[in-house]
């Protein structure tokens, strides 16, 4: 771990780099069965971020569920998971021996299921913090909660006071004014704010024919991720990160050293590695020791000023990345 060494503080954690994996981008339960114990030795993140859980046990969407898109992919993945009982009793005990501190993900459809879920998994020691998911474009919640701050300040009325545990709330960038989220997240006492979420999209199926068109995957739409959308992650935590004052974790393609840099310029004080995982599963591990090289102190007084460009950009010269 030595050599990758970029020690960050967040929330109270002191994590060995800045880089961790997105929400359900990475099985850690599988990964240590494939690779031993030498995922252990050689953990990719700084700090492991569950997959979303929810009170009762889902199915997820039906097949098809991806769709690889030109700089990317759309999931329709549908939150299948085993639930509250079943993450705490299966998945927890062995999400507990990996060697960083673990950060659970959550979502609920009312305001009572999300306050039932912070309190069971606020109350576990092997639990370092929490993420409240209110940005999934995959499944209807009932609330239209990480859209609209109004519904994200009543949320977080009804369950920031059940845990002293930091509580970060992962953004959707399917909403017209992502800062004002985030600013309503801050004033009702979020310790963190991440971003961005999938950007919901489609496909169509190329067999459904002009007469009957209809979409390729079988919960309708999906979420866009991968390079294709990194552009509008620097963009919104650009935004989020001139608004509020709480640590941002930003995510949104992140491929190289050189795209979490600049979203740690953009004002994101760790980086998630998302879709990048499913092609590089050490990808964490390269990025985080790319970081390391560039030397990225990832202070506040180092944000780029999105509203005037510093460098005169010449539109011929070809993207060194
Ligand atoms: O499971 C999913 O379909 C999913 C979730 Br919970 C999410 O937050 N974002 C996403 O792209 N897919």
């Amino acid at each position: 771990m030595d050599d990758l060494a970029l020690p960050v503080s967040f929330c109270g954690l002191r994590l060995a780099h800045p880089i961790v994996n997105g929400s359900g981008t990475f099985d850690a339960i599988a990964a240590r069965r494939a690779f031993g114990d030498e995922l252990l030795d050689a953990f990719p993140f700084s700090a492991f971020v569950s997959k979303t859980i929810t009170l009762r046990p889902r199915d997820g969407n039906p097949p098809p569920r991806l769709w690889e898109t030109a700089a990317g992919m759309i999931n329709s993945i549908g939150l299948p998971n085993r639930g509250l009982d079943g993450y705490l009793e299966h998945d927890l005990p062995q999400l507990a021996q990996l060697p960083v501190p673990l950060i659970t993900n959550v979502m609920g459809s009312t305001e009572e299921e999300v306050g039932l879920l912070v309190e069971a998994v606020g109350e576990r020691e092997e639990v370092s913090a929490i993420e409240l998911n209110v940005s999934c474009p995959n499944v209807r919640t009932g609330l239209d909660i990480g859209a609209d701050p109004e519904s994200l300040a009543s949320l977080l009325r009804a369950v920031r006071p059940l845990t002293t545990k930091p509580l970060i709330v992962k953004l959707t960038p399917n909403t017209a004014d992502v800062a004002a989220v985030a600013a309503a997240a801050e004033a009702e006492g979020a310790d963190a704010v991440s971003l961005i979420n999938t950007l919901r999209a489609t496909a169509l199926d190329p067999a459904s024919g002009p007469d009957t068109p209809r979409s390729w995957l079988g919960g309708g739409t999906g979420g866009l991720s991968g390079p294709a959308i990194r552009a509008v992650a620097l963009a919104q935590i650009a935004a989020v990160a001139a608004r509020v004052a709480i640590p941002i974790v930003g995510m949104g393609g992140v491929g190289s050293a050189r795209h979490a840099q600049d979203l740690m310029l953009a004002g994101a004080t760790l980086v998630g590695v998302g879709t990048e995982n499913f092609r590089d599963p050490a990808a964490g591990s390269r990025i985080a020791a790319g970081l390391k090289s560039l030397q990225i102190a990832g202070s506040p007084s180092s944000r780029v000023n999105m509203d005037k460009p510093q460098v005169e950009v010449d539109v011929n010269l070809p993207d060194p990345r």
